[in-house]
């Protein structure tokens, strides 16, 4: 009888005993303060404290052959340094390589990761796996779409209506002091609607062109398959076949590179830098055309910056995993307007060239 009744005390005992520690252990990394992030120091993640060189971070990009991408990579990379932590650099073409590095990212230990998903419909499915392994996400330039919605996910981009309209305004400036005639005048608007970012961008143009009244009839949309050169100059040429009426052209993308694959096509159909006024969204790729000996049809480009959508999303991911600090949900970026006389000039004073 006595043995009986005295066996579930112990086991009471015992088992407040443990439960009386694991809360003391608990109270004491609450307690902990959060330590300055530094490299190679300890830092205190809440629990547990997580050294700067024990965080990985991925960073995953939709085109890694883009140069808007290798820049986020260059100044993410300046950023790892910087802080001490190792970063890892994934393409991730499709779904397929999306959920595959996720995965990888996970045997590496990884933390979190900043992602420019190659289909924003991904998102449900990235953000489970994320979850699955714990880690954090920043979705930089595509942001994540949840049935027609976009998801409640930290997300930095371009304010891309804005950024449109100025990539508008600054075709359409370049017309008037042209003095080209309207009836000779077409709008090719190189488009990739199923991007949301992307239709914003043009959308914005076009809102513009027509609001200074050219009419919307000249205003022609090229849907390109995929947003780089060779896809703008396939969408473009056949554009350019359906109409060889129109003498002189405007060309907007939701990029540079959708702007300069438009201007190849025309070239490609004898237009030249005095009958097609393209001004794109970007900067690198803009660069090299200016840098050409002659200038080209490609007029201007809005400047946008890769180092706050390389470094800046880095820093927040490894603030985030190293001090518990959330980034805020959303951070669009701005753009500046640049021509050949300017590129290299502001692209320098933005510290965006070495
Ligand atoms: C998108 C585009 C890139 C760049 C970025 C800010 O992801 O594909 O070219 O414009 O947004």
């Amino acid at each position: 009888m006595r043995s009986r009744t005295r066996i579930p005390l112990l086991v009471g005992l015992v088992a407040a005993l443990i439960s009386a520690t694991l809360a003391g252990c608990k109270g004491e990394s609450q307690r902990e303060p959060a330590a300055p992030a530094e490299a190679g120091k300890a830092v205190s993640s809440g629990s547990p404290a997580v050294k700067a060189s024990d965080v990985t971070i991925g960073f995953l990009v939709k085109q890694p052959e883009e140069p808007w991408f290798q820049n986020e990579w260059k100044f993410a990379d300046e950023c790892a340094k910087k802080y001490g932590f190792k970063l890892s650099k994934m393409g991730a073409e499709n779904g397929e390589k999306v959920l595959a590095n996720i995965d990888a990212l996970h045997s590496q230990g990884a933390q979190g990761f900043i992602i420019c998903t190659p289909d924003v419909k991904l998102g449900p499915a990235i953000m489970a796996k994320a979850k699955q392994y714990g880690m954090k996400v920043i979705a930089v330039d595509d942001q994540f779409v949840d049935k027609g919605k976009f998801m409640d996910v930290h997300y930095m981009g371009i304010a891309a209506r804005k950024i449109g309209e100025m990539m508008g305004q600054a075709a359409y400036d370049e017309f008037k002091k042209r003095n080209w005639p309207v009836d000779e005048t077409g709008v090719c608007v190189v488009t990739f609607d199923t991007l949301d970012t992307a239709r914003e961008r043009t959308d914005g143009a076009v809102d513009v062109i027509t609001n200074a009244g050219f009419p919307k009839e000249r205003i022609f949309r090229a849907a390109e398959q995929k947003t780089d050169v060779p896809g703008a100059m396939e969408a473009t040429l056949s554009l350019l076949t359906q109409h060889p009426e129109i003498k002189r052209w405007l060309a907007v993308s939701m990029n540079d590179e959708g702007v300069l694959g438009a201007v190849r096509a025309m070239e490609q159909r004898g237009f030249n830098k005095d009958t097609i006024i393209g001004v794109g969204i970007g900067g690198t790729t803009a660069l090299a055309e200016f840098d050409k000996p002659e200038p080209t049809g490609f007029f201007a480009t809005c400047l946008i910056n890769p180092y706050r959508h390389g470094f800046e999303t880095s820093e927040m991911m490894f603030k985030w995993i190293t001090e518990g600090i959330e980034p805020p949900k959303t951070t669009l970026t701005e753009a500046q307007v640049v021509t050949r006389d300017t590129c290299r000039k502001v692209m320098t004073e933005q510290g965006l060239l070495d």
